[in-house]
C-alpha cells in the first residue's frame, strides 16, 4: 500500500540515495531532486567514488527491474531554480520533503574564498527556497533537514550536549530570573558547518512565522556504505568517498588500509565526533517522516548518532583489524586536538531506530568494499590539502619539509 509521496532533495548523494530506496521500499512514492552538483564536484577534484557508481538513470532503471517500483526524478538547482521547485511541489504535493541537498564536505568548504562562497550561497539558498515554496504551496508539508553534530561544537563546555535546546535562566533588572529554552549556542568549525547553524534560524524563523512543521537531524559522521537496499544488485551501489575532501574519517581509514596507506590521523587523534551507520541515517529518516510535529510546534531536532569516538583510537582498531600502521599527520584544521564528547540522544531512541554500533562484522564489510574496489583508489587524492588557515598550511609544510630532509639524511 502507497504511503504518500515523499521528494528526496539531494537523492543522488551517499545519504540521499539509499534513503531514496528504504522509502520506496516503504511504500513511500518518492520523487528524486538533483542538480548533480556532487558529479560534477567530483570532476572538479579529480576524486571518483572509491566505488563504481551508475548515472542516475541506470540507477532508476535497476530498482525498476529488482523491486519493480518506479522512484522519479527531477533534475533541479534547488539553490538556483526557485520556480522550478514551486513547481514541483505544486505538482506532486508531497506529504514530506527530505533535505539533502546541500555542499556538505567541510575541507571542500574550507579550500579557498571561491569554495566558501559556493557552500554558503549553495547551502542556504536551497534551505531558504525549500521553506519558502513550502509556505507558498502548502505549509502542512512536513520539512526533514538532514543537519550535523558540528551545528553544537564538540564539548567545548564539557556538559551534555542536549537536542537542540538549552535550558538558560536569563536575569531580570529586578534581579529575578526567567526561565528559557533556546537554541544551543553555535560553535561552528568550518564554512560548511557554519550553514548548518544558519539553517537552524531559518527553520526556527518559518516554524514560529509560518507555523512550518520542521525536522532537523543533527547527524553525526556517517560510516558503512551499503544497505539493504543498495546490496539488492550491484547497479544501486552506493558511492563511497575517501579523497582528502569529502572522505569521512572512519571509511577513510579502512580505505587506507586495504591499498597500504598509513592511517592518517590528524594532530593527537584526540577530537571525539558522533558516529551513525548509514543503515541507521536512512531507518532515522523514515521514523521522523513517520512522526511529523504538528503545525506550531517549535522545530524538532533530533541528535541522529548513536556512539562517539575518539579519531586516534579508531585508528586502533582499524590497525587491529588490519594490521595498518598509523601517521599523526599536522592538523590541516583548526579544532581542538583533545576533547570530551556527550550526546543526549533520547529523541533519536523514541523512534524505536536499534542502533548499528562499531563492531568486527560491520567494519569488515566496509573493509571487504574497499578491498573489493582498491584498483579505483587514487593514492594522490588521499592526503587532506585543505587548510583551514594559512597558518595551518605553514606548519603542514614546515613539518613536510622536514620529514623530508630528515629521511634525506638517512639516506
Ligand atoms: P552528498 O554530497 O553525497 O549528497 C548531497 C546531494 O545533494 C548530491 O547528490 C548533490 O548533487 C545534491 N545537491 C547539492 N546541492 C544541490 C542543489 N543546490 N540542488 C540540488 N541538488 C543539490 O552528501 P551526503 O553525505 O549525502 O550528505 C547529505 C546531507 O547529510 C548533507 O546536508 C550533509 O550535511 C548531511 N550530513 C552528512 C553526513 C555524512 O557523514 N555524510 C553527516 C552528517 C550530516
Ligand atoms: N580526521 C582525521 N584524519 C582524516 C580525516 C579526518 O584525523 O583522514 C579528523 C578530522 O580532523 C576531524 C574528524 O576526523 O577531527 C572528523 O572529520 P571527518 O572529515 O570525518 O568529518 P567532518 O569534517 O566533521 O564532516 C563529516 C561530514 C559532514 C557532517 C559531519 C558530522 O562530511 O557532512 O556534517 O561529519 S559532525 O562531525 O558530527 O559534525
Amino acid at each position: 500500500m502507497e504511503k504518500g509521496r515523499v521528494i528526496v532533495f539531494g537523492g543522488d548523494g551517499f545519504c540521499g540515495w539509499p534513503t531514496s530506496l528504504h522509502l520506496s521500499q516503504a511504500g513511500y512514492e518518492v520523487v528524486i531532486v538533483d542538480n548533480f552538483s556532487r558529479r560534477r564536484i567530483e570532476t572538479e577534484l579529480g576524486a571518483q567514488s572509491l566505488t563504481p557508481i551508475c548515472t542516475m538513470r541506470d540507477r532508476l532503471d535497476a530498482w525498476r527491474d529488482v523491486t519493480g517500483r518506479e522512484i522519479e526524478l527531477r533534475e533541479i538547482d534547488v539553490a538556483k531554480d526557485f520556480d522550478a521547485l514551486k513547481d514541483l511541489l505544486t505538482a506532486y504535493r508531497p506529504i514530506a520533503c527530505v533535505h539533502f541537498a546541500e555542499q556538505r564536505a567541510a575541507p571542500y568548504s574550507m579550500k579557498s574564498a571561491r569554495h566558501k562562497i559556493y557552500t554558503v550561497n549553495n547551502n542556504l539558498n536551497a534551505t531558504n527556497n525549500i521553506l519558502a515554496a513550502v509556505v507558498d504551496v502548502d505549509p502542512t508539508i512536513h520539512l526533514v533537514h538532514l543537519g550535523t553534530m558540528g551545528v553544537y561544537g564538540y564539548g567545548a563546555f564539557g556538559s551534555v550536549i542536549p537536542e537542540g535546546y538549552f535550558k538558560v535562566k536569563i536575569p531580570l533588572e529586578d534581579g529575578s530570573f526567567v526561565d528559557r529554552e533556546i537554541l544551543y549556542p553555535a560553535d561552528p568549525g568550518s564554512i560548511y558547518h557554519m550553514t548548518k547553524t544558519q539553517d537552524a534560524l531559518l527553520f526556527q524563523f518559518y516554524a514560529k512565522n509560518d507555523r512550518l512543521r520542521v525536522t532537523d537531524l543533527h547527524q553525526g559522521i556517517v560510516w558503512g556504505t551499503q544497505t539493504p537496499e543498495t546490496e539488492l544488485d550491484d547497479r544501486l551501489m552506493n558511492r563511497f568517498d575517501y579523497d582528502g575532501d569529502y572522505g569521512t574519517v572512519l571509511n577513510r581509514f579502512l580505505m587506507q588500509a586495504s591499498v597500504g596507506y598509513p592511517l592518517t590521523v590528524h594532530g593527537t587523534g584526540g577530537q571525539m565526533r558522533a558516529f551513525i551507520h548509514i543503515r541507521d541515517t536512512v531507518n532515522c529518516v523514515r521514523g521522523a517522516i513517520e512522526s511529523p510535529p504538528q503545525p506550531g510546534d517549535r522545530v524538532r531536532i533530533i541528535n541522529q548518532m548513536t556512539e562517539t569516538h575518539r579519531v586516534r583510537e579508531l585508528a586502533l582498531i582499524v590497525q587491529s583489524l588490519t594490521g595498518a600502521t598509523i601517521d599523526y599527520i599536522s592538523n590541516p584544521r583548526t579544532e581542538m586536538e583533545e576533547n570530551e564528547l556527550r550526546v543526549a540522544n533520547a529523541n533519536f531512541h523514541a523512534l524505536g531506530v536499534p542502533p548499528t554500533l562499531l563492531r568486527r562484522g560491520l567494519l569488515e564489510e566496509v573493509a571487504e568494499v574497499a578491498h573489493r574496489y582498491r584498483h579505483r583508489c587514487d593514492l594522490t587524492k588521499i592526503p587532506c590539502v585543505s587548510y583551514w588557515s594559512a597558518e595551518r598550511a605553514r606548519i603542514a609544510r614546515e613539518r613536510f619539509d622536514r620529514t623530508a630532509s630528515s629521511r634525506a639524511a638517512a639516506v
